[in-house]
């Protein structure tokens, strides 16, 4: 018998998925079998704004789903983030270690230089050996972590699901949205991991992240490559993307230019031109939704065409060629296949395929 009951937690929206069914664990909410912890325990999967972040509910909840998902998770009514923040005193070689590990942290990018001076204050350093359970599944948020070596697995319900190869973070999911941890986290080697308390996280880091990602899911959810990612895998691509605007008739990409990243389009249209006997011909338009200079990243070879704003301006999300590398390889597929199309079009267009088979 499956009994489900949709509510609200005081200061914060989530959805509470009580499911009494041999306390039958969802994908979020349950937990790993080492957990010290008595099995009788109800199953709390949760939502949050949107899809991004979907817990599997079983089908009998869909309907209710729907009403619960149309509400917004609201940072600002959370008032979890009063009090000081921690500060952990650091040698300047534990410093400079610090840095190196969060250099390439996609959550602290929205970061003023000084929040980020606070998240380093508030970091410290865990030791972990081979066998360490750093997250259970179904516990409470404590800390979220970053990595500064060790390699990682990522369990959900037993089964493995991801790895972290001395790069990386995790537990912040937990802390972001209030909610029991998703996965367990067991550490396979020895290893160093710089910990955030959850008070800290969440009074530096929550409004911005979770601001950012509530921006770019609209745009997310609508790029058909897209969906060859898991919500959580887009939730992490949500980081990493920059605004960038353009006005009408600027140039955005030039042809023969090296790349360093592609864009997506939030607003308004682009045109794609190619140069052809020392004119450029218009090849494509680009519209909401859509996106272009991904070629040059997949291929490594210069810009294949110039791109320029059309149509009054236009707001694009960058993503830079390093977090391309890191997140889009489950739409590599995808994009060769659309490069594939590029090609039989170049064909038709120009009579040859001119340069991208040769790019290849
Ligand atoms: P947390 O605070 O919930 C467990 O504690 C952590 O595991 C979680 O934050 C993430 O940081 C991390 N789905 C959910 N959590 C994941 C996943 C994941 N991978 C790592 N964590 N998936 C793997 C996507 C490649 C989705 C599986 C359906
Ligand atoms: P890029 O990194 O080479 C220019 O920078 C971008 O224009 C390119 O990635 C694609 O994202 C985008 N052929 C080549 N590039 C194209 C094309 C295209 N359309 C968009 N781009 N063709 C148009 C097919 C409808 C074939 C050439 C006629």
């Amino acid at each position: 018998m499956a009994l489900w009951l949709v509510g609200w937690l005081p200061g914060d929206v989530v959805m509470l998925c009580l499911l009494c069914h041999h306390w039958h664990f969802q994908s979020l909410g349950g937990r790993h079998k080492d957990s010290t912890h008595t099995e009788n325990r109800l199953s709390v999967g949760l939502s949050v704004s949107g899809n991004l972040l979907a817990a599997e509910p079983p089908m009998v909840a869909s309907s209710r789903r729907k009403s619960v998902f149309a509400e917004a998770y609201d940072p600002e009514a959370d008032d979890d983030d009063d009090g000081a923040t921690a500060v952990f005193p650091k040698t300047d070689e534990q410093r400079a270690r610090l840095v190196e590990s969060v250099k390439n942290v996609l959550l602290f990018r929205s970061l003023e230089k000084e929040q980020m001076n606070q998240v380093l204050d508030a970091m410290f350093e865990r030791k972990v050996q081979p066998g360490d359970y750093i997250i259970r599944q179904g516990d409470d948020g404590d800390n979220f972590y970053v990595i500064e070596s060790g390699v990682y697995k990522v369990y959900i319900n037993d089964k493995h699901i991801n790895t972290y190869n001395h790069t990386g973070l995790f537990g912040e999911l937990a802390l972001l949205y209030n909610m029991p941890r998703a996965a367990t986290v067991q550490a396979e080697t020895n290893g160093l991991l710089w910990a955030m308390d959850r008070q800290t996280f969440r009074r530096i880091l929550l409004k911005s992240a979770f601001r950012k990602r509530k921006m770019y899911e609209e745009l997310l959810n609508s790029v058909p490559m897209l969906k060859a990612l898991q919500n959580y895998e887009r939730m992490n691509l949500a980081d990493a993307l920059v605004s960038k605007s353009y006005d009408n008739g600027e140039r955005i990409i030039k042809q023969g230019d090296a790349a360093d990243g592609m864009y997506f389009i939030e607003e308004g249209t682009v045109s794609v031109r190619m140069d052809q006997d020392d004119t450029e011909v218009e090849i494509s338009q680009l519209g909401k939704g859509q996106y272009f200079g991904e070629l040059a990243l997949v291929t490594h070879r210069p810009r294949a065409a110039s791109v320029y704003a059309t149509g009054g301006v236009v707001k694009l999300a960058f993503l830079d060629v390093k977090a391309f590398e890191r997140l889009l390889g489950p739409c590599m597929d995808i994009m060769k296949r659309n490069i594939d199309d590029y090609e039989s079009q170049l064909v038709k267009i120009f009579g040859s395929k001119n340069n991208i088979t040769d790019t290849r």
